[in-house]
């Protein structure tokens, strides 16, 4: 299975005169074929004109040795994906009420879902591992660290996050024991009141000194380790959004000058998306704040580093962007989309302040917007569903959330569909599998590189630094300025898929299925 492969395992030789396999890489030559749309200027007929545009892709096969360092190591997700990997790297299983239990990735989109490659000589789908199309980093092979404002070990945090089976804990404890946080950046301000207590493994000096002192962490993690590349995956405390501020975060120049000078609007979050990209290491925002500030963008592109953003988008919200396209696409209307969730968690302790609840809602709130404009059937200019979204907190669930929503939709001639749905889950395990998820796929497109016949570039170049391959794992996904945000789940997939597939020369896939189609 896919879980055995180690990094850097493919599934099958592409058999083209157009991909060429070479000592250090897969080069392919491919036709990425769209259809330009444009406007008669009198009659006002829409034109559709197929077009193909040449691409070349070049991917590095030798993966090397990467490390995660996760902001928040000593969270929930941090903890859950620290023991679960470990559980996975050495094949230790536990005991349930319901027998012996193995480890695995479900839930993992590139760990545990397949991919068709094509149809056999008798006409039978064929599918491989999402992560053997293209050679990937195995997760039992990330080396793991981080920073977090709790000065726990990693096996103590583990114990107060009250995720994982005890007899897993028990098993994992000993060696996530020896681990611990860095210390990091906190400025009470950012995060709710409420997390104050926890707050004993704090880093002090100026923003200057801080940012220092992170860049200088990845470095020696880098080293220590003898690592290739490190990715920074921000999984801490929601945050408050930053004001945006001309001349502070607003360019790259502006942002690294606020920070020399200790501006308040540099939220710690923005000061590790900063760190990383100087230190060019990919960073990730699993939180909906507006860590990736223009200043932030814009010293990524400079830097030719990449980010990636906002928030994981794991239960009610991945539910609403299948939900919410499937209702559109059939032709039926949502009128209104309301969203409670409860739960116990330090994230929901958290999320109980209003200005963190703020950061929340706007994440969870965007995510129907691109399926709206996209049928204007159904919908007028500017018209939108209701959507509401409301969070509590209820110690006693922990980290067992509850998820209520309610879709009414409007259907034919007038008649009104009630959809109601009711969701229990264990919040940490659904994210842990996107933290891995978002790893892969972003040190993959370390690996990457790209040049385009049409526009005269020779060059091989990495893709745009705003990694918007990674929207299917995130609620609010940040995408390179002025290009579509595209929320839709099925579509997300499809995108992640077929550029995987064009990698290595390979058409994307459709399901139009015309061999079973003639007589
Ligand atoms: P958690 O509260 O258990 O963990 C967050 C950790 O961050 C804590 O250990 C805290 O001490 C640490 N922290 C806070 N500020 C920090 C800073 N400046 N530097 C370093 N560490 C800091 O929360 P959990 O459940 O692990 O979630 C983490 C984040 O992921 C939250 O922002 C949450 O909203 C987000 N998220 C979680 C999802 C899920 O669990 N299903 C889904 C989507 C997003
Ligand atoms: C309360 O909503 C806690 C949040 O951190 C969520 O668990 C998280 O944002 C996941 O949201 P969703 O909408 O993907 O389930």
């Amino acid at each position: 299975g896919s879980t055995e492969a180690a990094s850097g395992a493919t599934a099958f030789k592409v058999d083209s005169p157009n991909v060429r396999y070479g000592a250090d890489g897969i080069e392919s030559d491919y036709l990425y074929d769209t259809t330009v749309v444009s406007r008669d200027a009198e009659s006002g007929q829409l034109k559709a004109k197929p077009t193909k545009v040449h691409y070349q892709f070049k991917t590095k096969t030798n993966v090397g040795r990467v490390g995660l360092m996760m902001v928040g190591w000593g969270g929930n997700n941090g903890t859950t994906v620290t023991a679960s990997i470990l559980a996975n790297r050495k094949g230790i299983s536990w005991e349930t009420r319901k027998g012996t239990q193995q480890p695995n990735y479900f839930g993992s989109l590139m760990m545990a879902s397949t991919v068709k490659l094509g149809v056999d000589e008798t006409l039978k789908d064929v599918y491989v591992p999402f992560n053997q199309v293209v050679p990937m980093v195995h997760p039992n092979d990330v080396v793991i660290g981080g920073w977090d404002i709790s000065g726990l070990s990693i096996g103590d945090a583990m114990r107060r996050a009250q995720v994982l089976p005890v007899d897993l804990q028990r098993q994992v404890y000993d060696e996530l024991h020896q681990l611990k946080p860095l210390p990091s950046v906190y400025y009470p301000d950012f995060i709710a009141a409420n997390q104050g207590e926890r707050a004993d493994n704090t880093l002090g000096g100026t923003k200057q000194e801080q940012l220092d002192q992170l860049r200088k962490d990845i470095r020696d993690f880098k080293q220590a380790n003898q690592l290739d590349r490190v990715i920074v995956m921000w999984t801490a405390n929601t945050e408050r959004y930053a004001d945006l501020l001309a001349g502070v975060n607003d360019t790259a120049d502006n942002l690294l000058q606020a920070i020399a000078q200790g501006h308040d609007e540099i939220a710690p979050s923005t000061l590790f998306a900063a760190a990383s990209i100087l230190e060019g290491a990919p960073f990730i925002n699993g939180s909906p704040q507006n860590t990736l500030v223009p200043g932030i963008i814009d010293l990524a592109e400079r830097e030719r580093s990449f980010v990636g953003g906002d928030d994981f988008k794991s239960g009610q919200t991945k539910i609403k962007s299948v939900l919410a396209e499937f209702l559109v696409n059939a032709g039926i209307k949502p009128l209104a989309i309301t969203s409670y969730n409860h739960l116990g968690n330090n994230d929901g302790r958290n999320l109980s302040a209003p200005a963190q609840f703020r950061s929340k809602e706007i994440s969870k709130s965007s995510v129907v917007d691109d399926m709206v404009s996209a049928n204007n059937l159904l919908y007028s200019k500017g018209e939108h569903p209701d959507h509401t979204i409301v969070i509590k907190y209820v110690p006693s669930v922990g980290d067992s959330k509850r998820a209520l929503d309610e879709y009414v939709s409007e259907i034919f001639m007038g008649g009104l569909n009630t959809i109601s749905i009711y969701n229990t889950c264990e919040d940490s395990l659904l994210a842990s599998p996107l933290i891995i998820d978002l790893f892969m796929m972003t040190e993959l497109m370390t690996r990457v590189s790209y040049r385009v016949d049409s526009e005269a570039k020779d060059e091989w170049q990495p893709f745009h630094s705003v990694l918007s391959i990674l929207s299917y794992m995130l609620k609010a996904p940040v995408v390179p300025p002025n290009t579509p945000i595209v929320n839709a789940q099925a579509k997300q997939r499809m995108a992640m898929e077929n550029i995987l597939r064009a990698f290595v020369g390979l058409p994307p896939n459709n399901e139009m299925l015309l061999e079973h189609k003639a007589f």
